[in-house]
């Protein structure tokens, strides 16, 4: 059952280009800027970077999404005008950083998109971990049409969520991918109604939240990472992973559980 929202702890609440509630064991985060269409200025990227970094200790999952018509118009182009090469180069790793946090965070990060996914809006999505997409969604990289380059991490995720050369036909054609697109090359990976997706986001939250913190963690963390080794250390990885988890009290007690007919069965649907 979804819990009832309630205002952020304080520190959070600060947070005033961000609209954040807490939701039992969710913490919904909104990016707050829709009369920019949610285009990531310094200041976003830095509450961004905060508010991932301060995620309230009973906090098991987060939902990320953007108010107004739009998820995302990605960087904020105002800013671009008065920054010299290195000044750029600094630009884009406060990015990397704020967008690191989200993927390497604490918690699993479920991104609710919608209208706009473009540019760093897309680079944002990418760093999440699960991706609900309403029919309304788009995407696109318009960085080449506007003289610039994928600066937030787009050049290593979406690769790996679409392939080199999904990105190439973004990047060099500008054409954008509809929802169904999207959906079907592996941008999202629930397509709903418009409307939706927020109810969505949420119910998965809290599917993911009821998993071990530790086995989150793990997905997180340690699946990605194993997917880029050799196989050889990949499995070695894995064996150790399998081993921490399973002798862990929580994984004990969940095992008991099934086995005393108390635990949840995995049934279709
Ligand atoms: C912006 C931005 C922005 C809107 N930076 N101000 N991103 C882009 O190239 C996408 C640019 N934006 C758009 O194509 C459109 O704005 C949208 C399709 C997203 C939305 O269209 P619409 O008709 O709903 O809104 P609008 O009238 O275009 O914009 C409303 C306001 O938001 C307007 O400002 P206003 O003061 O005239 O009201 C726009 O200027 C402003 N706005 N998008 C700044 N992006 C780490 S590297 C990442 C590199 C990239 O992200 S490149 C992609 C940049």
């Amino acid at each position: 059952m979804t819990a009832a929202s309630a205002p952020a702890p304080e520190a959070l609440s600060a947070l005033d280009l961000l609209r954040i509630e807490v939701r039992g064991p969710v913490l919904h985060v909104r990016l707050n800027r829709p009369a920019k269409r949610n285009a990531i200025n310094d200041p976003l990227v830095a509450q961004l970077q905060t508010a991932f970094v301060h995620l309230p200790e009973d906090t098991r999952a987060v939902v990320l999404s953007g108010e107004g018509d739009h998820f995302c118009a990605g960087l904020d182009l105002s800013e671009l005008q008065e920054r010299d090469i290195a000044e750029s180069i600094v630009h884009s790793r406060t990015w990397h950083a704020a967008f690191d946090r989200i993927q390497f965070g604490r918690v699993p990060v479920i991104a609710v998109l919608h209208g706009a996914v473009v540019g760093g809006g897309l680079e944002l999505a990418a760093a999440c971990h699960l991706r609900v997409a309403e029919r309304s969604a788009y995407y696109a990289l318009p960085e080449g049409s506007r003289g610039i380059f994928l600066g937030g991490g787009g050049s290593m995720r979406l690769p790996r969520l679409i392939g080199v050369s999904r990105v190439m036909e973004l990047m060099l054609t500008g054409c954008t991918y509809g929802a169904e697109q999207g959906q079907t090359f592996g941008l999202s990976h629930v397509l709903v109604d418009d409307g939706a997706g927020l109810a969505k986001g949420i119910e998965l939250a809290e599917r993911v939240a009821t998993n071990a913190p530790l086995s989150n963690f793990a997905v997180m963390h340690v699946l990605p990472r194993i997917a880029e080794s050799d196989p050889a250390s990949g499995l070695l990885t894995e064996s150790l992973m399998a081993a921490i988890a399973q002798g862990s009290d929580d994984a004990k007690a969940r095992l008991k559980d099934f086995l005393e007919k108390r635990g949840k069965k995995v049934l279709r649907g």
